[in-house]
């Protein structure tokens, strides 16, 4: 869908002005909806916690899962099956009930041994769904520290077991080797762009919005989703007709303003909620906490507003109009869209830099236990 398009029918009298709510709507109604299978302490918690950035689910040494559980992360849904191939929770059985047709993609999780049940149960899933299944084998720092131990060089660890797991489960699906130790290593990465593939475009955008950034090329996905987004919010605005600095409706449209701010935070996992719960596993420096704090602030009514006053009073037409390439002309359609374009612009950038500083530091002091001031 193409927002300047739309905003060019509009200015012209021929679209709609809801349109842009339309595709906001559509786009945050999206679910993308992952089964998990495995037998117990495959990792399977650990991984949907890996892939999202924060724990949502309990994981553990004794068997945390024991029935079938939803864990719905911005939209981003992962349903547990634990045990799946043991006599205590029959594959058949789940096939049976989980309406194979609602899932969007199949990860079967296995660790160290592979069992027979395993292959059943990936078999009897392919001709279920039709689908390449991915295969991900856990714990590879484990098995990387068992063969130092051994006395087995590293590097032939990763070939060995990749051969191993394809030699099993054959090159029809996706074999990956990760730790969920080590998110940003192995095939992690790979692994989790991989499942783009099985998603259509709203799909694809829901799942870079939801999941964590641990790369450049993931950062760059996400800072592509994030624009156009707020291509999406520019429009509405547009479409408001809004003229924040003079206007009398000044307080509707800072309202879209929030929510966009709101909707980019999130994008990054730099927003309230879950900074709290981030703060209580990993602490931060002082400085990263000052950084994140103004991040969140921009969330607020009361930020964008002082920053309306300080900073937008002070551009200069040709300034904002960079943001309005297509709709070519400063009248107060133009305005509205270039400044909303202009800050959620300028807030994506900054979310990057700031999770490019948390990565950095979260990479070099892995075990700090001072304790850090909360945000906000
Ligand atoms: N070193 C290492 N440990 C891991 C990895 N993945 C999971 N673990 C640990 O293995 C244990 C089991 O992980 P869980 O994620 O709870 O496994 P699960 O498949 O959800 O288990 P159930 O809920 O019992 O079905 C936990 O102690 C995890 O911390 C990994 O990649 N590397
Ligand atoms: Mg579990």
């Amino acid at each position: 869908m193409d927002v300047f398009q739309l905003v060019r029918e509009f200015l012209s009298g021929k679209g709609a002005a809801d349109r842009f709510e339309h595709e906001l709507h559509n786009l945050d109604n999206t679910e993308v909806k992952i089964a998990l299978l495995g037998r117990s302490g495959t990792g399977k918690s650990s991984l949907m916690n890996a892939l999202v950035g924060e724990r949502v689910a309990a994981s553990g040494a004794v068997e945390t899962t024991t029935k079938a559980q939803e864990f719905n992360v911005n939209g981003l849904i992962f349903v547990d099956l634990p045990g799946g191939g043991t006599t205590r929770f029959p594959f058949d059985e789940y096939l049976d009930t989980m309406k194979i047709n609602t899932y969007d993609a199949f990860i079967l999780v296995v660790s160290k041994r592979i069992l027979e049940s395993d292959l059943d149960l990936l078999n009897e899933l392919k001709s279920r769904t039709g689908k390449k299944i991915h295969v991900v084998r856990t714990m590879i720092d484990q098995d990387i520290e068992n063969a130092v131990h051994d006395g087995i060089s590293p590097e032939l660890v990763l070939p060995r077991l990749r051969s191993d797991l394809e030699s099993k489960f054959g090159s029809t699906h996706h074999c990956w080797l990760i730790s969920n130790r080590h998110p940003k290593e192995y095939d992690f990465p790979a692994f989790s762009d991989s499942l783009l593939e099985d998603f259509d475009d709203a799909r694809r955008d829901k799942y870079v919005f939801a999941v964590k950034a641990y790369t450049d090329g993931q950062l760059r996905r996400k800072r592509e989703v994030a624009e156009r987004h707020v291509t999406l919010f520019a429009g509405m605005a547009a479409v408001n007709g809004f003229n924040p600095v003079f206007g009398a409706d000044i307080v509707a449209d800072v309202a879209i303003l929030v929510k966009m701010n709101q909707w980019i935070l999130r994008c990054y996992k730099l927003d309230e909620e879950h900074m709290h719960k981030q703060l209580r596993r990993t602490p931060l420096s002082s400085a990263q906490v000052t950084l994140v704090n103004r991040l969140i602030a921009y969330g607020t009514k009361e930020f964008i507003l002082s920053l309306l006053k300080r900073q937008v009073t002070r551009m200069t037409g040709k300034e904002l109009a960079k943001w309005v390439p297509v709709v070519g002309h400063m009248a107060s359609a133009g305005l509205g869209f270039a400044l909303t374009r202009w800050m959620g612009h300028d807030l994506i950038l900054q979310c990057e830099e700031a999770t490019r500083s948390l990565m950095r530091e979260v990479h070099s002091t892995p075990a700090r236990t001072s304790k850090s001031k909360h945000p906000v």
